[in-house]
């Protein structure tokens, strides 16, 4: 088993996350994605969308999507459950983390694309596009500062995949210099003690 990975990245991080909280070891090898390492035919046939992260099985065949990676080895490694453990936990988390993900993330990312020059000249930019990303970002982040309520954890009383992806994409927010809105207290509270915690550093 392999795990190509690239420290930067929002996907590779959730489940670098992932995987630190849950104590799992896999072998890793770094794909270089600003050099473009991601798009020669040889990692095309591992990925042909040359996204990260992948998950190279013994057999040779590989896994491509992060959440589906994580599914992979969260029904190998049950405990403790980071999916939830009954049937409303796994649906109320997997909603949370959605929200984390298409909101928060794609969020930055749209932002990020439309306004950064380092995008110019790959894409054809757009306010409107940026205003859009902006506005899921901010939807997203009020549903999720009203979720995590006074609780230690985005989907509870622990850690789960939605913490992971949250994490993942304020990072980047971070990195893509998209600000949070300060108003929102319990994100800001549930970030600073989420970093804290040693996984937060794979
Ligand atoms: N939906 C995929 C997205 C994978 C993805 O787009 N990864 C980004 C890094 S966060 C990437 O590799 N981008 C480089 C590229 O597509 O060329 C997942 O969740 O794994």
């Amino acid at each position: 088993m392999k795990l190509y990975d690239f420290p930067g990245a929002p996907n590779p991080k959730k489940l670098r996350i992932y995987l630190a909280e849950k104590g799992i070891e896999v072998p890793v090898e770094q794909v270089d994605l600003v050099s473009g390492r991601n798009r020669t035919p040889e990692f095309l046939k591992k990925n042909p969308l040359g996204g990260l992260p992948v998950l190279e099985l013994d057999d040779g065949s590989c896994l491509t999507e992060s959440l589906a990676i994580i599914e992979y080895f969260e029904d190998q490694h049950p405990e403790p459950p980071m999916i939830g453990a009954t049937p409303l936990e796994r649906a109320r988390t997997r909603e949370i983390e959605r929200i984390c993900e298409l909101g928060v993330l794609n969020g930055v990312a749209t932002v990020f694309q439309n306004t950064h020059p380092m995008f110019a000249g790959r894409i054809k930019q757009s306010a409107d596009a940026a205003e859009g990303g902006r506005m899921r970002l901010g939807n997203a982040l009020k549903v999720i500062d009203a979720r995590i309520g006074t609780k230690p954890f985005v989907a509870g009383n622990r850690p789960t995949i939605a913490d992971c992806t949250l994490l993942a994409s304020l990072d980047f927010a971070q990195f893509a210099g998209v600000e949070i809105p300060k108003d929102l207290t319990n994100v800001h509270r549930w970030a600073a003690a989420f970093r804290r915690r040693p996984s937060a550093k794979a």
